[in-house]
């Protein structure tokens, strides 16, 4: 088979619910993709930040594979003998009392709405069905019909109505309409991406995170930060919230928490807020599974052992300084924190992001745009400095084909 013939049978038989780049991957390894004839890309998308650590990273395999052979899932109607190693660990890895495990980041952002809202009655005493949760213009927290409602981007939001109530939308990166917005009793909470990654990796300003989170913690407010795409070592600190000293009253992880291994994601939080949800009031079938646990054991032991977020900080400032050397009329500008960086894109007779991401492919380098004018570049976090270059030197290239 090929290419053409992969392309097409997903085309035949699968929804026509994303717009792939024309690149049939078939193997992984570190920072490298391999397509189904041969040929080996630097993948600058790290599966939307989930592979930090690299491609099939042989000790989380391994653990994947070693525990896949003795137990994969029990449920939570029992107990299992992996759950609770797993929740000592990340609890004392990200410095919180209690973890609550999910699958994907939607499904965290989602418990996590539901923390607040619970807390909201059962602490703040905010009347029953009238609390209200804070979030941001060109924020991107999945794809459910309750998360979609707090969207301001058509393309994810349109003809899903009815939407569900109770979220307040104000301008990212806006101190006082965030000061405003707080000034309504029943808010409950502040839900927040540190960095904006769908609106193209949009970072605030300095001081926005610190500033907010004071805010909140001034009005009793829950300041809620999605670090989905953002955490586990992304931009260069552990959480992108360290770069402001702030720790969120809940946090909410996912993608790389399994280095891609498997969906797995995670709700942290003190237990004034996490012991709200009683049995039974909230879970999912492969919440917390074996697993999942030990294959993020696995992932986040990485994260320290190679000393990733160090490697994402250095190399990201090497990364941007490298791509602002790039003589092209088509950059208008570069922006970014640690490996998590971003191209804004000048059309060009005609060019856009697309061409440029087309053009890229064909040196070798992988990476999509988002909304039509920017490209990210989000490689895994385990790529060196020579390698880190080499893949400028093919941008750069790419950059050369539309002079
Ligand atoms: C897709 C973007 C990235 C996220 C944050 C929660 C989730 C995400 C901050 C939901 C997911 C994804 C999903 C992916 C595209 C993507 C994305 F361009 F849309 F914004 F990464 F940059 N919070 N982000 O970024 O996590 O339920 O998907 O596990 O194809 O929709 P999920």
């Amino acid at each position: 088979m090929k290419a053409q013939d992969y392309i097409n049978r997903e085309d035949k038989y699968g929804a026509h619910n994303y717009h792939p780049l024309p690149v049939v991957l078939e193997r992984g390894e570190g920072p490298f993709v391999w397509d189904v004839e041969g040929k080996r890309y630097f993948d600058f998308l790290s599966a939307y930040s989930a592979v930090n650590q690299g491609h099939c990273h042989p000790k989380i395999v391994n653990a994947l594979k070693e525990q896949a052979s003795r137990l994969t899932l029990t449920s939570r109607a029992f107990y299992n003998s992996v759950l609770g190693e797993y929740e000592e660990y990340v609890t004392k890895y990200f410095g919180y009392d209690k973890v609550l495990p999910m699958n994907t980041g939607a499904e965290a952002d989602e418990t996590a709405l539901k923390l607040c809202r619970k807390w909201a009655y059962k602490v703040k005493g905010i009347k029953e069905n009238n609390a209200k949760i804070i979030a941001c213009e060109g924020n991107f927290h999945g794809r459910t019909i309750t998360i979609i409602s707090m969207s301001t981007d058509p393309d994810a939001r349109n003809h899903y109505g009815p939407y569900t109530p109770g979220f307040v939308i104000i301008p990212y990166n806006n101190i006082e309409a965030l000061e405003k917005a707080l000034q309504d009793p029943d808010v409950a909470g502040f839900l927040v991406e540190p960095i904006q990654g769908e609106a193209g990796v949009y970072v605030p300003d300095d001081g926005y995170i610190r500033k907010a989170y004071e805010l909140c913690k001034a009005k009793n407010v829950l300041f809620i930060a999605d670090e989905v795409q953002t955490g586990i070592g992304r931009t260069g600190k552990l959480l992108a919230c360290d770069h402001e000293g702030v720790r969120p009253d809940i946090l909410i992880l996912g993608k790389a928490l399994s280095g891609g291994v498997l969906p797995v994601s995670a709700v942290l939080a003190d237990d004034e807020i996490m012991l709200t949800i009683k049995p039974g009031e909230h879970g999912s079938t492969f919440g917390g599974n074996p697993l999942a646990c030990k294959v993020a054991i696995a992932a986040l032991e990485v994260i320290k052992e190679e000393r990733l977020a160090e490697n994402a900080e250095r190399l990201g400032r090497i990364f941007r300084d490298e791509m602002r050397k790039i003589k092209s009329d088509m950059i208008e500008l570069i922006r970014g924190k640690g490996l998590l960086n971003a191209a804004v894109i000048r059309p060009t007779k005609g060019k856009t992001a697309w061409d440029v991401c087309l053009a890229m492919k064909e040196k070798g380098v992988i990476a999509k745009p988002t909304h039509e004018h920017i490209i990210r570049f989000a490689p895994p976090l385990v790529i060196t400095e020579d390698q880190l270059l080499e893949a400028v030197g093919l941008i750069r290239e790419a950059f050369k084909t539309f002079e």
